[in-house]
């Protein structure tokens, strides 16, 4: 049988399946170019590895590769239920944990190749991880969408690594029992985004006031349809742009953000071109391994590819 190991952690309730040994050989080249190839040539192994019956929906995977990019020291490619993404930062603190777990990485900087820039990983002596992500920026204020069976709902679109649409007035209650009407709600202002001139956004991100010691309680819907349980770090990159853009945070402050779960990340930023509206985000938080497996592919099981 052919085999695929994983580690597992998981990030404020998200959970991280990293990819130690077995996955597809990608070549050289860019990242970028290497997603490509990922997706055209051996997107099985992308299902065989999140999909049920082995994963789950909610699952993000993390394939480790060489690096293009000189100045970094690995290579990372996220995927999750239904394609690849940008960058993930709950995925890129789950990766630094399982390093550390496996005595790979130490205290301090690890620089990460991924498809859309490099970014760093900081691991602290207490094992939170801090994540330097790529340079983030709103593109569109206040864009109103037609969302049908909702009204018009306004939002904002910006870049942290994937595209978010950002709303802050839908008059949704954000309660983790409310999940399903939630995830309902954010379909279809999904949808209706990229039907109406933003057919990049595959995020949707409610926001609604924190709990004591935070600044906000967010709902983050991934490209599958699955929510994210930790308050999602490019998601929470994004809100920065957003804040910086506004004048509502100054640089260095920080910016508590809650999951839907109540789990919390700590974000801050540094301009890097005001005029432009692009930021430095860096988002801190703390993940946990919680298993170690042998993905198994038998020739005889017809979902050994998971499915699909
Ligand atoms: O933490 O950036 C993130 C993320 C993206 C999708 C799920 N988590």
């Amino acid at each position: 049988m052919q085999e695929i190991r994983v580690l597992d952690s998981h990030t404020g309730g998200e959970p991280t399946r990293v990819v130690l040994d077995g996955g597809p050989d990608l070549g050289t080249g860019p990242l970028a170019d290497r997603v490509r190839r990922f997706r055209e040539q051996f997107d099985h192994y992308r299902s065989a590895i999140v999909n049920e019956p082995r994963g789950s929906d909610v699952m993000v995977g993390a394939l480790l590769v060489p690096p293009s990019d000189p100045t970094c020291q690995a290579g990372v490619i996220f995927f999750n239920n239904v394609g690849y993404l940008g960058m993930c930062g709950h995925g890129t603190m789950g990766l630094a944990v399982t390093l550390a777990h496996l005595g790979r990485l130490q205290p301090g900087d690890l620089r990460l190749d991924t498809p859309v820039g490099p970014v760093t990983a900081t691991l602290h002596a207490g094992g939170s991880v801090s994540v330097a992500n790529v340079p983030s920026y709103r593109k569109v204020k206040a864009a109103t969408i037609d969302v049908p069976g909702v009204g018009r709902v306004t939002g904002d679109v910006a870049w942290a690594g994937n595209w978010f649409f950002l709303v802050g007035d839908h008059g949704q209650a954000l309660d983790l029992a409310r999940v399903e009407a939630l995830t309902d709600y954010s379909w279809r202002i999904r949808q209706a985004v990229n039907a109406q001139g933003y057919p990049e956004v595959d995020h949707v991100e409610l926001f609604g006031p924190g709990g004591v010691g935070s600044h906000s309680r967010n709902f983050v819907l991934c490209p599958g349809k699955a929510y994210d349980r930790s308050p999602c770090g490019t998601g929470t990159s994004a809100k920065l742009a957003c804040l910086a853009a506004d004048d509502k945070l100054a640089e260095d402050q920080p910016w508590i953000q809650e999951s839907i779960l109540g789990s919390r990340f700590v974000g801050r930023y540094r301009w890097i071109d005001r005029t432009a509206g692009t930021i430095a985000p860096v988002v801190t938080g703390t993940a946990h391994v919680n298993a170690e497996a042998t993905l198994l592919i038998d020739e005889t099981d017809p979902f050994r590819w998971g499915i699909r």
